[in-house]
């Protein structure tokens, strides 16, 4: 036979909750009500902190911030289904589950004001700070899984990247690696459909991003992003799998519905009928009306957990503030390198004087 078929794939695509918050009885996971609450208050808190940030960032209080709105529900979801040991790997745009894994907010609006103090890894927590270099982060959690791989470890290690960064060569590095070494990795890309201005259908010609697997020897599985439960089945499921040795990316379809830094100006690039066709499928609100239909949330409780994420919020804000400090730029160079290499010794001296000739 001249021509054979020599390899075959598909890509499942998992969805829990559909848009009108009707959701299908055989996959909802198993979770109790205070369960189901908590995912709910997560996402309440992290809608209201980038709301909030976004208004401190105008005001001049807090530097550039990159807001997760309408990315709640993947990131809780991711969050939650984490256990102590695993290891989260975030990238810039994750409040939502920096909050849910328990990261005090004023550390991350100490982050936003410039202070290195708000991306310290907490002593004995499994979360490491965020990678602005676009996908250098994959490499990080390849590297981690790889770690958990070589010492049996009963745990894995969760990273996000977005579309855009399913481009760079790191992610490609990543998941070939992590493939090759039974790295314990599940990969995280959130494809918020965006990556600055620049569309998925001009990012990539791949019908999906979790395709971007097979060539890794790896599974890929695409999920509903914007369904809370949805999302926190296949991440559990998939932590289990990569706790084996197996690692696979899970792509979560979404939609950033706020800017993609407080120094962007999405009406660019972007239609109010695509974003108005976008809130419609509101993550939070899909949820709620799930929540109300089954009985766990009437109009008191929100109530209830609104005015407890605001007391939260407030005291963050009051405790960033407080410790606010002056900012050195150059302790930029202190936090990588156990010994600076030869060449950023030079750059930090050269920005040294060079602050120095700006005082
Ligand atoms: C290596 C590198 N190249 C370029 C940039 C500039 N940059 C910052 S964010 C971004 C787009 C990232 O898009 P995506 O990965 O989809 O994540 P999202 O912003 O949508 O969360 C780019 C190109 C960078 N920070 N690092």
């Amino acid at each position: 036979m001249p021509r054979e078929r020599a390899a075959e794939f598909t890509i499942d695509h998992v969805q829990v909750l559909d848009e009108s918050g009707e959701a299908d009885e055989d996959l909802v996971p198993n979770l109790s009500e205070e369960e189901l609450l908590d995912l709910y208050r997560n996402m309440k808190r992290a809608r209201r902190f980038d709301t909030r940030a976004i208004a401190l960032q105008r005001r001049g209080e807090i530097g550039t911030i990159a807001p997760a709105i309408g990315q709640e529900a993947v990131q809780v979801a991711s969050a939650t289904a984490l256990s102590e040991a695993d290891w989260m790997v975030p990238s810039f745009r994750e409040s939502a589950a920096y909050l849910t894994r328990g990261i005090d907010p004023h550390l991350l609006l100490w982050y936003a004001m410039g202070m290195e103090e708000g991306a310290e890894v907490p002593e004995g927590e499994h979360t490491m700070p965020p990678s602005i270099a676009v996908g250098a982060q994959t490499l990080h959690g390849a590297g981690l899984g790889w770690g958990q791989a070589i010492t049996d470890d009963d745990a894995a290690s969760l990273v996000f990247f977005g579309d855009g960064a399913s481009s760079e060569g790191d992610a490609y590095e990543a998941f070939n690696m992590a493939g090759v070494f039974d790295a314990h990795t599940v990969f995280l890309c959130q494809n918020n459909r965006y990556a600055i201005s620049v569309p998925t259908e001009n990012q990539t010609r791949a019908e999906t991003i979790a395709q971007k697997a097979i060539a890794g020897g790896i599974d890929g599985i695409q999920v509903d992003g914007n369904d809370v439960l949805g999302t926190y089945k296949v991440v559990t499921e998939a932590l289990e799998q990569a706790r084996q040795g197996n690692p696979i990316l899970v792509e979560a379809l979404t939609y950033r519905q706020s800017m993609h830094t407080t120094a962007d100006d999405p009406s660019v690039y972007r239609t109010p009928e695509e974003e108005a066709e976008w809130e419609e499928r509101d993550p939070i609100d899909r949820y709620e009306d799930y929540l109300r239909s089954e009985g766990v949330l009437d109009d008191e409780t929100v109530a209830e957990i609104e005015e407890d994420v605001e007391t939260e919020l407030e005291a963050a804000i009051e405790r960033a503030r407080e410790g606010e400090k002056e900012v050195v730029p150059a302790e930029m160079f202190d936090h990588v390198f156990d010994e600076l290499p030869q060449s950023l010794r030079k750059q930090r001296d050269e920005f040294r004087r060079e602050e120095v000739d700006h005082d």
